[in-house]
């Protein structure tokens, strides 16, 4: 048996502050044309996929960087992005800053089916960085000054023949992230992400270092809940601020399928097979059999750790 999802991963190159929204849905547009044309059904783009990564400009008054905000989706922006993928059949995830009706500011990310109804969205919960201008650290990274956690936990959704479910970046790293969706069986999940490849309080972190602890996160979410990872990457230079590239897709048994090797605009296609999942969530990742949660209330008693051995 096979139940096959051909995805695209459309990695964009860095999008400048100056780049209009339109000019970003014209290249998002161009990706899905090469997927289409290399028969993929669903495309995957970045994390904030409409703007250059605004989190790493400080603002004093937060209220300036609302401009950076989608109050409605499809905004009219983005709109020739959901024509064109209705009219080519095609599913999609996108990442954007989103700003509610009623003020609150999320990360987050949607899945539109290919009749272009959105049909799921998550809002990210792992936030990095921090709130404040920070002088010690080489480069801002505000997200946690311009965005609320999100409040939609992690669902999954029957989507392409499925169970779809959605991270945003720094999520990657945190295996309590895929194995909530795990326990709802999660089939494949998409991820979109921006990392700047130097390490603000870290000056002597290499891109390989940066580049290995990607690739660790993925494959290991993916291998231990026996699911298909999709990762995209915003990457370049980004006026002056230089993010990583690395979009993978990672297959159930946690290995890498195919990777991306540049930093500009691309698409890496990859058939997915959902029933490549079932070996691995039927044995020893099976989970009703062998998880002993009785061992396991510290992870949601406890955030961080005790007192320090010593102290
Ligand atoms: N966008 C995002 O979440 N980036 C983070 C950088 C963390 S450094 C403060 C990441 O985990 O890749």
């Amino acid at each position: 048996m096979s139940r096959i999802v051909t995805v695209a991963a459309a990695q964009l190159g860095p999008i400048q502050k100056a780049d209009s929204r339109e000019s970003v849905v014209a290249r998002m547009i161009a990706l899905m044309e090469q997927a289409k044309a290399k028969g993929a059904t669903f495309i995957v783009y970045p994390e904030l996929a409409l703007t250059t990564f605004f989190p790493r400009w400080y603002h004093e008054n937060r209220a300036e960087a609302d401009h950076w905000f989608e109050a409605t989706m499809p905004s009219p922006a983005t709109q020739p992005l959901f024509d064109k993928a209705k009219a080519l059949g095609m599913a999609m995830s996108f990442g954007y800053a989103e700003l509610t009706p009623d003020g609150h500011h999320f990360n987050t990310s949607i899945l539109v089916d290919k009749t272009g109804k959105i049909v799921g969205k998550y809002r990210k919960i792992h936030l990095p960085g921090h709130v404040d201008y920070d002088t010690s650290r080489s480069h801002q990274h505000l997200e946690k000054r311009y965005f609320e956690p999100g409040d939609l936990g992690w669902p999954v959704w029957e989507f392409e023949g499925g169970l779809m479910g959605m991270a945003i970046c720094n999520d990657r790293r945190w295996p309590e992230t895929y194995r909530v969706m795990g326990l709802q069986g999660v089939e494949m999940v998409v991820l979109g992400f921006n990392t700047p490849s130097v390490n603000a309080q870290r000056g002597d972190e290499k891109i390989e270092d940066r580049m290995f602890h990607h690739r660790l996160s993925c494959q290991s979410g993916a291998y231990q809940n026996a699911t298909w990872v999709v990762a995209v990457a915003k990457a370049g230079d980004e006026d002056g601020h230089h993010c990583m590239g690395g979009t993978l897709i990672v297959d159930p048994n946690g290995k890498i399928v195919g990777e991306i090797d540049h930093e500009d605009d691309g698409i890496l296609v990859h058939a997915c097979d959902l029933d490549a999942t079932i070996f691995g969530k039927e044995t020893i990742f099976d989970f009703k059999r062998h998880r002993r949660v009785e061992h396991y209330g510290l992870i949601t008693e406890r955030v961080g750790v005790g007192a320090p051995l010593g102290k």
